[in-house]
This record gives structure tokens, C-alpha cells and sequence, in this order.
């Protein structure tokens, strides 16, 4: 069971949890301004080095969790995805078609992940499996689940939830988040929360 499923952490799926994705079954598109289009499966991200990030997913619902992330990083990963040079954001795709768009220059944050596991356990469907992305600095809205496209574009996409009034640049703000690890209530001052 991850850390996630343990600390009882909260599900957001607007479009329900797949139950029809597996490690076998998955694959992830990569489409849009690349050198060319490519289909990964999950064994070529597995074979690629993996990183270990200790930080928060931060819900702009008012609640945050902390766990030991583990995937590809991103900044890795443009190195099998090969963007073209004109572009600067990625829309992402979920099997269910939530999505979401992130500038690149967000991407290249170090902790930023195609992440599969928390603290060595694969994530269930319900956190994301088998691959969603991680990107700690953005409110959660901004790190999809159940991930299998990535389109490159040279302009932003609003997508789900930035359709519903959500911001499009998704930096954490400053307020009251519950942190689900110690199950207490704390102020943030935004940005990235490191500091519980
Ligand atoms: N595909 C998909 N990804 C998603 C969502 C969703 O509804 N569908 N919700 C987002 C939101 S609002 C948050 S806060 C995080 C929550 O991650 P968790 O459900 O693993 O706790 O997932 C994000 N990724
Ligand atoms: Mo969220």
C-alpha cells in the first residue's frame, strides 16, 4: 500500500478512478511540437534513472502531503521527448480526459516528476497509477493522474479545472492547509510548502 492510501490522503477524480489502466496496458503519448511523436510504455520509464523527492502535494482545497516521490524528473525526461525549440508549455491528458497545461519553464523545477511510486511502493489507481505527474510548487490541480498524453504546444491550453475559474499559473498562495501527515491545521505563506 503506498504512503499515500495509508495516511488516508484525499482522492480528487473528477472523472472517476480507471479501471481499465495497468502497468502493462499503459502507455504515454507524446505528441504535438517534438522532433517526432513517440509511445512509451511502462517499462521503458521504469528502465530510466529514478529520482527520489521529498516534498508536499498542496490541494488549493486547503490540505497537504508530504511523501518521498519517485519518478523520472521532467528535466530528464525532455531528453526522450525532444521538444522543438518553439515550444513552451505541455498539455497534459489523463486516461479519463481530465487535463491541464504547464509551462515548460515550470518543468524544469528539479523536483518536478513523471512519478510511479511513493516511497518504493507503485501507486494505486486512485493516486494516480500508473503514472501522474509531480510538481510541488503548483497547487494539485496541476499534477495530473492517471497521465497518458503529453502534447507540446507553443501556447497554454486551459484545461479542467483553469476552464473553471482556477488559475492558470497555480502558484501555492499563502492560507490554511491541513497537512495530512500530522493531521494538524497550518498557515502556509505559499510557494512551495517545505516548511511542515
Ligand atoms: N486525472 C486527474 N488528475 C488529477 C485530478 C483529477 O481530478 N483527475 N485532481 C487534481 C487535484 S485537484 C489534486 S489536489 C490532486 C490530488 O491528488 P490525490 O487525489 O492523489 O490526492 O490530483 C490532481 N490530479
Ligand atoms: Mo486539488
Amino acid at each position: 500500500m503506498s504512503v499515500l492510501k495509508r495516511l488516508g490522503t484525499p482522492v480528487f477524480y473528477v472523472e472517476g478512478v480507471p479501471t481499465d489502466l495497468n502497468r502493462d496496458n499503459w502507455r504515454l503519448d507524446v505528441d504535438g511540437l517534438v522532433a517526432g511523436p513517440r509511445s512509451f510504455r511502462f517499462a521503458e520509464l521504469e528502465a530510466m534513472p529514478i529520482a527520489t523527492v521529498d516534498a508536499r502535494l498542496t490541494s488549493v482545497s486547503g490540505w497537504s502531503v508530504r511523501a518521498a516521490w519517485q519518478g523520472i524528473r521532467f528535466s530528464d525526461f525532455l531528453a526522450h521527448a525532444r521538444p522543438r525549440a518553439a515550444a513552451t508549455d505541455v498539455l497534459f491528458s489523463s486516461h479519463g480526459g481530465y487535463t491541464t497545461s504547464v509551462p515548460l519553464a515550470d518543468l524544469g523545477y528539479e523536483k518536478v516528476l513523471v512519478c510511479y511510486k511513493a516511497a518504493d511502493e507503485f501507486l494505486e489507481p486512485e493516486y494516480g497509477g500508473p503514472v501522474r505527474m509531480f510538481i510541488p510548487q503548483l497547487w494539485g490541480y496541476k499534477s495530473i493522474k492517471g497521465l497518458v498524453r503529453m502534447t507540446f504546444n507553443d501556447h497554454a491550453v486551459p484545461g479542467y479545472w483553469e476552464q473553471r475559474g482556477y488559475t492558470e499559473h497555480a502558484a501555492v498562495e499563502p492560507g490554511v492547509t491541513l497537512d495530512i501527515n500530522s493531521k494538524r491545521r497550518r498557515q502556509i505563506a505559499g510557494g512551495e510548502v517545505s516548511e511542515f
